[in-house]
């Protein structure tokens, strides 16, 4: 629960309201839930815009079929690596870090995070953007649904809060498609954090999540925030191995991109 506080304390809400909110296992409620939660989106600063994109919001039954698919997961680590083709991803990473070796040293003097574990992170979650079309679902629909579902809804509700006021900035349409959860762009950013840590990595002024230097970029930004130790090791018992949890909680998740860098650059 300290994560929920320490989230919307960041987004200038109370977390007692934010924890009044109700929850629904089925599409039956979630007319109502919006109702409920566009008071609480109001008091968190959420304006005409981002209230109108709640109130078209669909319930996304792909969302919840996904969600149950992932908690249901109990492969092993080497199958795992075996289905998202870890060697293949190392392949092409070592080919994208040599290419573009300026922009990710760029970012390591910058932030603390070797370009080749940003690039690892790139791989892992969407095949380097190629995997950007492979669930499409619209983002506030998405978000919405997992901040209103029971299961963990007080690790979305901040993300929806988000994805509210990237409407009302113009900074995300209220029909834009994102993947399952409501993740934008080529490094998977839930609306919360595309708000709070996204940057601009090409310098072209825009903050565009779906270029893949600014996803880098913001993903640098995130990891630093959170904690990242300069020249720190990242594997499992070492201080950026933990400093990752903020990122991605799954430990296997951790290992793999872990492996990967190391593949690329290590
Ligand atoms: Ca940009």
């Amino acid at each position: 629960m300290r994560c929920l506080i320490a989230a919307v304390a960041a987004f200038g809400f109370s977390a007692s309201i934010a924890m009044a909110q109700s929850c629904g296992d089925g599409a039956s409620g979630f007319e109502a839930w919006k109702s409920e939660f566009a008071a609480v989106a109001a008091a968190s600063g959420v304006g005409e815009r981002g209230l109108a994109a709640l109130a078209s919001a669909s319930y996304s039954n792909a969302t919840i079929r996904l969600d149950r698919a992932v908690q249901r997961e109990r492969r092993s680590f080497d199958e795992i690596w075996q289905v998202r083709g870890g060697e293949q991803l190392a392949r092409q990473g070592r080919e994208r870090y040599a290419a573009n070796r300026n922009f990710y040293d760029a970012l390591e003097a910058q932030y603390g995070v070797p370009g080749y574990y940003l690039a690892a992170i790139h791989g892992w979650e969407t095949n380097y953007g190629s995997d950007l079309r492979f669930v499409e679902i619209p983002i506030v629909s998405a978000i919405t649904t997992v901040a209103y579902d029971c299961r963990r809804p007080e690790l979305f509700i901040p993300h929806a809060i988000g994805a509210l006021l990237l409407v009302d900035q113009g900074r995300l349409g209220s029909n834009d498609l994102g993947a399952g959860h409501g993740e934008i762009g080529h490094t998977q950013f839930l609306p919360g954090n595309a708000l709070q840590y996204g940057i601009d990595g090409n310098g072209d002024g825009r903050v565009d999540l779906n270029e893949w230097p600014d996803a880098l970029a913001s993903t640098a930004n995130f990891l630093a925030r959170n904690g990242w130790q300069r020249g720190g090791g990242y594997a499992k018992g070492q201080v950026n191995f933990d400093v990752m949890f903020a990122w991605n909680r799954g430990e296997n998740y951790r290992i793999g991109v872990a492996r990967v860098a190391d593949l690329i650059g290590g």
